[in-house]
This record gives C-alpha cells, structure tokens and sequence, in this order.
C-alpha cells in the first residue's frame, strides 16, 4: 500500500466500441495514478494470457468457430477467473483500470440476437465497477478513424448494433464521455472522474457484486 493507509482500491472500467479510445485513455489515466504516488494496474478483457484467454483470442482472429452461447460463456468464465485476484488487489489498496468487462460481455452477445437477461446471468457475482465510463462516439465516427483490424467484431455493420446494446445496458450510474472530442479534452474528463472514485473508495466504499 502506498499513501492509501490500508485503504481500498478502485475499481475503473473503461467500455464503448472499437476504436473509441478506450486503450489510449486507460494507459494515460494509469501514468496519471502512478504519478501521483497511488497504486494502480492496468488490465483488460478478454485477457487473452489465460487458457481461456487463448480460446477467445482464437475464436477472435477467426482461426475457430465456437456456438454463441458457448463463447459468451468462455468470456464470462475469463472474468471469472481473474475475479480473486481482483479482490485481492482491491482490498490491499491497488486502484485497477479495466478496459472492457462485464458491459462488453452482453452488448457484444446480445448484438448477435442472445438473449439480454441469459447473457448478464453469468456475470452475476462478479465484482461491480465503483465507475463505469462509456467513450461514447457513432459507429460510423469510429470505422472513420481507421484501424479496424481484422477481428471477427470489427465491422460497421455489427459495431451498430453493439451501440444499441450498450444503450439498453448503460443505467444513470455511468458517466459518459463525448469520444469524438480531442483526446487531451476526453482524458481531462476522465481523470477527474477517475479522481473522484478513488477517493471514494479510500474514505470507505464498500465493494459489491453484479449486478447492482
Ligand atoms: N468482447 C469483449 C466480447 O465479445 N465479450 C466480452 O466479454 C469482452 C470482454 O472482444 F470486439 C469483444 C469486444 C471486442 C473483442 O476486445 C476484443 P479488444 O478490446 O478489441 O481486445
Ligand atoms: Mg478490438
């Protein structure tokens, strides 16, 4: 523990479509916590180092073809996975930025036509974000700037559907940031954000569970 005096971390994710920021602004906002003397660990899902992981990364790159239910199940399963060691960071004081999770899971599936409440269903349990921030930008905006690699998401087509998704998902909780913005402006927002629910977290906010 740093200057967090047996305090807990927090818990950040970062969600919104490929191409919105979401890697750019995770690395910053993790040289910002470190520079300011906090413990912090940038992670993201899929976390394509497991067993698991490797799955998914195949299934991704196209190289396998899996059933729907059971990749959003490997996807859940990977979260899963990591979950005891996300509450042992957390608890002795290591703030975690996550790029993607639980809010990935179900827009991503239910983007395919899986049913809404099946696909949040395996992710009950696992730990609640204290903030959820969604870079929030136009499918068509985002395919613009380029970039796109060749997974198996990767196009305008189901990257519209996936924005539906997330706006059935997303509740008054999340903050939402214009990713369409410059950069700097967006990064600005979010460590001010970030700020906050660190120290939130600090004076006593208890962890809790999907989904609230
Ligand atoms: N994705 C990501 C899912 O379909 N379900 C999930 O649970 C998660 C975490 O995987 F297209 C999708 C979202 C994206 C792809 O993510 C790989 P990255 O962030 O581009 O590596
Ligand atoms: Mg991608």
């Amino acid at each position: 523990r740093d200057h967090n005096n047996g305090s807990r971390g927090a818990l950040i994710v970062l969600e919104g479509l490929d191409r919105s920021g979401k890697s750019s602004q995770c690395s910053r906002l993790l040289s910002y916590l470190v520079g300011l003397g906090h413990s912090a660990e940038l992670w993201r899902f899929p976390d394509r180092s497991t067993g698991v992981g490797k799955i998914i990364s195949s299934y991704l790159s196209n190289n396998s073809q899996l059933d729907d239910h059971t990749i959003h199940m490997l996807f859940s399963a990977n979260r899963w996975e990591k979950r005891s060691l996300m509450e042992n960071k957390l608890e002795t004081g290591t703030t975690l930025i996550v790029d993607r999770y639980s809010y990935s899971g179900v827009a991503f599936s239910s983007a395919k036509g899986l049913h809404f409440e099946w696909c949040k269903a395996p992710e009950i349990g696992l730990l609640a974000p204290d903030l959820v921030v969604y870079l929030d930008i136009l499918p068509e905006k985002a395919a613009e700037r380029g970039g796109y690699g060749g997974e198996r998401y990767e196009h305008l087509e189901f990257q519209k559907k996936v924005a539906r998704c997330y706006q059935v998902l997303r509740d008054s909780s999340w903050e939402i940031i214009d990713a369409c913005q410059p950069i700097e402006d967006v990064e600005k927002q979010l460590k001010g954000m970030v700020l906050d629910c660190v120290m939130a977290c600090q004076k006593g906010k208890p962890l809790s569970n999907l989904w609230p």
